[in-house]
């Protein structure tokens, strides 16, 4: 049997579907290398009805480059460093009101490890336990929303970086287009916040970056964890910021609704995420593997000086 390959949406710019890859085809280099094609040339690819299970989902991130251990200790899964584990169940979900819908597991548009100097290239995820009801997670391309921004804000923006911490949703300005209340914060997420304010000293990235295969260049703002742009100052760069975030969450967005024979691939330089509130009275289960790499243009900033 061989596999397919189509794209994700006619209406994106972006993303691809693969049905039917196996662990079979992927022993195969030349699959290995059109896969990566298809991570530097689409940015996502949606797996369905192939092989599914855990060594599957291992060999399949390493075509695309080494696996690291997340830095959060917290997100670990046991014995099994390259996978992490994400939990919304009854019990620990952070509760936030998002447009008038009540949910847990909700996570704002963001690119991972954008709160550390390393962006990981990449990962791949998989639902072990998908929500019935909301829980999707949703991409949009930063290639494509660089192209869209009008001339006068890519000449503004060239050269500017912009700051980064991991903190609480309420110091979150930029993560969402919409209204949001935080309701309940999970203890769970509460012991990551405080450990990673401890540990992590803010960092800095640039507000564009080339992608290397190819020259695009990405408008890399990852709004969820955006404080401030490190040029403009604290409150300077607060109109700015708002108008770029604006500008990229009204891009085209692809929503993946979850079964749990799928898997999904993103390059992270280039892909934004978010993950939609599910009722909070259900369990949902996800395993991300995370794919090594250093862009290079990450700075760590001393930790703000107390008042
Ligand atoms: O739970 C999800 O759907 C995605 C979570 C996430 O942001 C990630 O795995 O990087
Ligand atoms: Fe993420």
């Amino acid at each position: 049997m061989t596999f397919t390959v189509e794209p994700l949406s006619p209406d994106l710019a972006f993303g691809k579907t693969i049905r039917g890859l196996t662990s079979e085809h992927i022993r195969d280099p030349e699959v290995c290398n059109q896969l990566r094609r298809h991570w530097v040339e689409d940015g996502m690819v949606v797996f369905r009805d192939g092989e599914i299970n855990e060594d599957f989902h291992l060999a399949l991130s390493r075509i695309f480059g080494p696996l690291e251990a997340h830095p959060i200790p917290e997100l670990l899964t046991e014995g099994k460093p390259e996978l992490i584990t994400l939990y919304s169940t009854p019990e620990d979900t952070t509760v936030l009101e998002v447009d008038g819908e009540v949910g847990g597991g909700y996570l704002g548009w963001h690119k991972d490890l954008v709160y550390v100097e390393q962006i990981n290239h990449g990962g791949v995820l998989r639902a072990l336990k998908a929500s019935k009801i909301g829980g999707r997670t949703s991409f949009i391309d930063q290639i494509d929303a660089y192209d869209r921004l009008p001339e006068d804000l890519k000449q503004q923006i060239e050269g500017l970086h912009v700051v980064y911490r991991l903190g609480s949703f309420d110091d979150m300005k930029y993560m969402t287009r919409s209204k949001f209340r935080v309701i309940e914060t999970a203890a769970s997420a509460q012991s990551v916040i405080d450990s990673v304010a401890k540990n992590f000293p803010p960092v800095s990235h640039p507000l564009v970056f080339v992608q290397p295969e190819t020259g695009r260049k990405v408008l890399n703002l990852s709004p969820f964890f955006a404080m401030y742009i490190e040029e403009l100052g604290l409150e300077g760069g607060h109109e700015l910021l708002t108008r770029l975030a604006h500008h990229v969450l009204d891009c085209p967005a692809y929503q993946h609704a979850w079964t749990t024979d799928e898997m999904i691939l993103w390059d992270n330089w280039r892909m934004l995420h978010s993950v939609s509130p599910a009722p909070a009275n259900q369990e949902r289960v996800m395993q991300r593997t995370t794919i090594k790499g250093d862009y290079g243009v990450g700075r760590k900033l001393p930790f703000p000086v107390a008042a």
